[in-house]
């Protein structure tokens, strides 16, 4: 990488914002600088109507083998850096939240292994297309930590709780096939293709009513939590909102005109 080189590249195709971590030559390991751009850059396309899907990749042969570890090493050394939990808080866990309740799709094309941190960033996106040569390590354990930034929280929800805890306490790669078998990717694609399909889902995903995936986004996330009688009033509340969209308007008469709707995601 030269020196000058962005840690994350920002491009749009369309409607997809795309974000590209970019420190290849430390499998995309996240640092501050990495960290306070995918921050601001997750924030911004979260604001930006004109973004309707977000994709997630990298640059390498990585997705993201998580946090910096000689960045630690540095704060370790450093009696006045925050502990941990501090820069957990500040830094890791306004992505995470921003990408679970984002008002649009975000998907993770995961291009290479993704461990730590890197893999609770692909856990949070809402769709996840793998690489055939990806992999997954929820490589905490390896390094004495914890599972953070949202893994202990999508990581159950995604593969049940004995898969979860196996993963989390022995730290083992998992294939991408393998990752596909257990529900933690929705698709395994050879290497080649990965970029091209996952621009491919982005668009589509784009295309469709937003505002109805943001609601169906809300209706999900809040489902884990909730009883049944108050998850169907939940569903009858986000129902009216979405029946008033021009979206709902048009997939209707679109389908009574016997035509493709052009959703405008509003
Ligand atoms: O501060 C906080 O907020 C705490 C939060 C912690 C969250 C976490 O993410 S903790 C977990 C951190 N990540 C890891 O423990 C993973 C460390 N990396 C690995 O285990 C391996 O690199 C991989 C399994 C991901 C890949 O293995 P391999 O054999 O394909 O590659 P490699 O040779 O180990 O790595 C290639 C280079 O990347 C190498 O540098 P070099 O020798 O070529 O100069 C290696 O040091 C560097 N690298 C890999 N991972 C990291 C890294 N450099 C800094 N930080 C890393 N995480």
């Amino acid at each position: 990488m030269t020196e000058n080189a962005q840690p994350l590249i920002i491009e749009d195709d369309g409607p997809v914002r795309i974000l590209r971590l970019n420190r290849p030559d430390v499998l995309n390991a996240l640092d501050d600088t990495t960290l306070d751009q995918l921050r601001s850059a997750t924030r911004k396309a979260a604001k930006d109507d004109s973004v309707r899907c977000l994709l997630i990749t990298a640059t390498g042969r990585a997705f993201s083998a998580g946090q910096d570890l000689d960045s630690v090493k540095k704060q370790m050394a450093d009696p006045g850096a925050p502990e941990l939990g501090q820069h957990l808080r500040k830094r890791y866990n306004p992505i995470i939240l921003a990408l679970r309740t984002m008002e649009k799709p975000v998907i993770a094309a995961v291009n290479g292994v993704a461990a730590g941190a890197g893999c609770s960033l692909a856990l949070a996106c809402d769709l996840r297309i793998a690489a055939q040569s990806a992999s997954f390590i929820e490589a905490f354990i390896n390094v004495g930590l914890v599972p953070d930034s949202g893994s202990t929280f999508m990581l159950p929800r995604l593969v049940g709780l004995a898969r979860a805890l196996e993963l989390a306490i022995t730290g083992k790669k998992i294939t991408a096939a393998d990752a596909l078998t257990i529900g933690l990717v929705n698709e395994v694609v050879p290497d080649e293709q990965l970029e091209e399909t996952a621009l491919t889902r982005a668009k589509q995903l784009a295309a469709l009513p937003t505002k109805a995936i943001t609601l169906t986004k809300r209706a999900i996330n809040r489902a884990w939590t909730a009883d049944l009688p108050d998850q169907l009033d939940y569903e009858a509340h986000l129902q009216t909102i979405a029946g008033q969209t021009r979206d709902h308007r048009e997939g209707l008469t679109a389908f009574l005109e016997k035509r493709n709707p052009t959703f405008t995601g509003r």
